[in-house]
């Protein structure tokens, strides 16, 4: 299977690419995890993502906040999936990440997922992975399912709390 790519500009934005890496793991999609920055390792963001193809990743996700550049340099040296992630900072409540992420110019696209949003990159990573793989699909319906079956249940405990 094609490996996960998962990149972050600091490790103060390592909390929300756990929640990547635990997805993926839990999906049992192997993955590599870097801090490269955009602006203060800008050479080795770009050879991560020059490289990408050649050793072996199928999508890449790209974690930064503040002046959040890192998700579209990486997808200006790479023509693999990239999956942005704007992390909320401490100004502006990730407003400025948001922005910086999803306002791509035509022709280099990053899919950017909610404010934090680590869960949804990896689902996102999986379900691309998924379209040439039939058991990482099936993994993903299994994990939907189960999903939908936790919800059910705790409607099923709010309508028995109501009628007490
Ligand atoms: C961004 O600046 C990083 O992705 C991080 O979200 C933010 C702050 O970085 P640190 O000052 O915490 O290293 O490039």
């Amino acid at each position: 299977m094609k490996k996960v790519g998962i990149v972050m500009g600091s490790d103060s934005d390592l909390p929300i690419l756990r929640k990547a890496m635990d997805t993926l793991d839990a999906l049992q999609i192997p993955y590599e995890c870097h801090i490269y920055s955009a602006h203060r390792t800008p050479e080795e963001a770009r050879q991560f993502a020059r490289n990408a193809r050649a050793n072996g990743f199928g999508a890449i996700i790209a974690a930064a906040g503040m002046a959040a550049h890192l998700a579209g340099a990486i997808a200006a040296n790479t023509t693999l999936p990239v999956i942005g992630i704007p992390c909320k900072g401490a100004c502006l409540d990730g407003i400025d990440a948001l922005l910086s992420t999803v306002m791509m110019p035509s022709g280099i696209p990053v899919a950017t997922v909610a404010i934090n949003g680590g869960v949804n990159a990896a689902l996102l990573c999986a379900q691309i992975l998924a379209v040439e793989d039939s058991e990482l699909a099936s993994r993903l319906d299994a994990k939907r399912a189960a999903d939908a079956a936790k919800v059910l249940e705790k409607d099923a405990a709010l309508q028995a709390e109501i009628k007490n």
